[in-house]
């Protein structure tokens, strides 16, 4: 399919982006320039979930009006968007208008579908998780209940609306064992299915003790529940209720990254409300792991979040997008350390590829003005690195299709330890002295796996990859993975520009 859809989760607004929000930014921006250097049509949301208690109550403890509050903290949002320079091509804030008229359009398909029912809702629930609980799913600690993530729960007693969730529990289960990719990774599918297994409650979803929310048209002294509000802004950013033919295309295929935390929301609630409505469902929802700092949960209360922005303005962009996506397997948990970072950032970005790329053109910029001197593009003739290079690409695809980033990079990488391994070997600086033809061909074809491994790297480090393509003189509408082929290598005679250091050392 050439049409594919990604989002991200959309923030609570209660407080400051970190890593953590970062991260899933960063994973769906790869994802999403990896299909557009294939070739296909991506859409790609992120957004702010502005309504809620957690919400009102952040913006009470400033002392601020709602509005004014999610305004203020939305645009730390939007601006950490900017920041990563992600490529998104919708921002969605659930206090738009078209949000609004989405929501209630939705919720007026739920009850036409006969799927909402008023009752008293009699139990507890989590502020911080904007959840409802059961106390199965609780544990008790100095006789208060709280969630096993440690959120604290209050007890909650008012009117609301439910949505018939129970009858879905036979139909879910159907329909995970049908479509066994739909949650990934595939450890999330079995936590997903033996949840529904051990039983579904109908959902609690309106709320009628505050305000701030989007009124349930026929009984405004009803908010939506929070996560009904929320969810439906996948659908929002595609134009609902009336979505184009062309729309619908890229929802057929749309993935949702989220964090493990938010599994329940997408993998059960959503689907379940989506069948129910009639409305065909996402393709998949890939649930990635937690980050921690130095071994320690993230919380407010710690006050040890990791600001992104100091971050980035400390190692670079490329640098901390690369730790973030090769150090730790997507689906796993990782602690993040600016040892580790720094560690990583030097060992792989500075040393195997920025020394090697700067070093070899230096060298044939010195001694060889810079200019191709071989054409390498006989097919039957090119040397078994340059056919490895172009058959990286596969290799990276096939990881990318599985979600598999930071293998897919370690490939790479792979690829980069070969070429540093045909520098040593073949020693072009001697054998310069001796067999200056042989030196001139080799670092020809160095230059050449240097566009294979400039194109390759755009989706994970888009500003250093840009760097190694622009001193190849690689031409804008040649960056594509189509044009990874001996077609379209380096000729003799191409004129390189000066070399530009990648990856400063970071000495920390
Ligand atoms: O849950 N490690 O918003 P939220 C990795 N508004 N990822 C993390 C993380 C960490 N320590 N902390 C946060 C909500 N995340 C709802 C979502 S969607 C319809 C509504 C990331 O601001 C991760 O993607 O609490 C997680 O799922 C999300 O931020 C939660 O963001």
């Amino acid at each position: 399919m050439n049409k594919i859809y990604i989002t991200t989760p959309i923030f609570y607004v209660n407080d400051l982006p970190h890593i953590g929000h970062a991260y899933t930014t960063i994973i769906c921006d790869t994802i999403a320039r990896f299909n557009r250097l294939q070739g296909k049509n991506v859409l790609f949301t992120t957004g702010t979930d502005e309504h809620g208690l957690k919400v009102e109550k952040a913006a009470k403890e400033s002392q601020k009006d709602p509005t004014d509050f999610v305004d203020e903290v939305s645009l730390n949002f939007k601006n950490l968007s900017k920041k990563l320079e992600v490529k998104n091509t919708d921002f969605i804030r659930t206090t738009e208008l078209r949000h609004k008229k989405s929501a209630e359009f939705f919720w007026k398909k739920l009850i036409d579908s006969n799927q909402i029912y008023l009752g008293n809702y009699k139990g507890w629930y989590s502020v911080k998780d904007e959840s409802f609980y059961q106390e199965k799913e609780l544990i008790k600690k100095n006789n208060l209940y709280e969630t096993l993530d440690g959120s604290p729960v209050e007890w909650v007693e008012e009117k609301s609306y439910f949505f018939k969730l129970s009858q879905w529990e036979s139909r879910l289960l159907e329909f995970y064992e049908k479509n066994p990719d739909f949650i990934r990774p595939e450890s999330r599918m079995n936590e997903v299915k033996s949840f529904v297994k051990s039983g579904l409650k109908d959902l609690s979803v309106s709320r009628t003790s505050f305000n701030w929310g989007i009124k349930i048209p026929e009984s405004p002294d009803h908010i939506m529940y929070v996560w009904i509000d929320a969810l439906t802004n996948y659908l929002t950013s595609i134009g609902y209720p009336k979505i184009e033919n062309d729309k619908m295309n890229f929802w057929k295929n749309c993935i949702h990254v989220i964090g493990k935390d938010i599994l329940k929301f997408h993998a059960i609630y959503w689907p379940a409300m989506l069948m129910s409505i009639n409305f065909p469902l996402p393709k998949s929802i890939f649930a990635h792991g937690w980050w921690t700092n130095e071994g320690k949960k993230i919380s407010k209360s710690l006050g040890n979040s990791i600001d992104p922005n100091k971050m980035i303005d400390e190692f670079g962009l490329d640098q901390f997008k690369y730790f973030l996506l090769r150090e730790v397997p997507l689906g796993n948990d990782g602690d993040f350390s600016e040892k580790a970072l720094v560690s990583r950032v030097n060992s792989d970005l500075s040393n195997n590829l920025g020394n090697l790329v700067q070093r070899v053109i230096k060298f044939f910029d010195k001694n060889f003005n810079n200019t191709v001197t071989h054409s390498l593009c006989k097919e039957k003739n090119i040397s078994k690195i340059q056919k490895k290079g172009y058959e990286l690409i596969n290799i990276v695809k096939k990881k990318m299709e599985k979600f598999e980033i930071s293998k897919a990079l370690e490939e790479i990488f792979f690829y980069v330890d070969d070429l540093n391994k045909f520098v040593d070997e073949s020693q072009p600086w001697k054998s310069f002295k001796t067999n200056p033809e042989k030196a001139a061909k080799d670092l020809s074809l160095l230059i050449e796996c240097f566009r294979i491994i400039g194109i390759i790297l755009q989706p994970y480090i888009p500003n250093a990859a840009k760097k190694i393509l622009d001193t190849l003189e690689v031409k804008e509408s040649e960056r594509n993975f189509i044009n990874l082929c001996v077609k379209f290598s380096l000729r003799k005679d191409h004129k390189l520009n000066e070399p530009n250091q990648l990856f400063p050392r970071h000495e920390k």
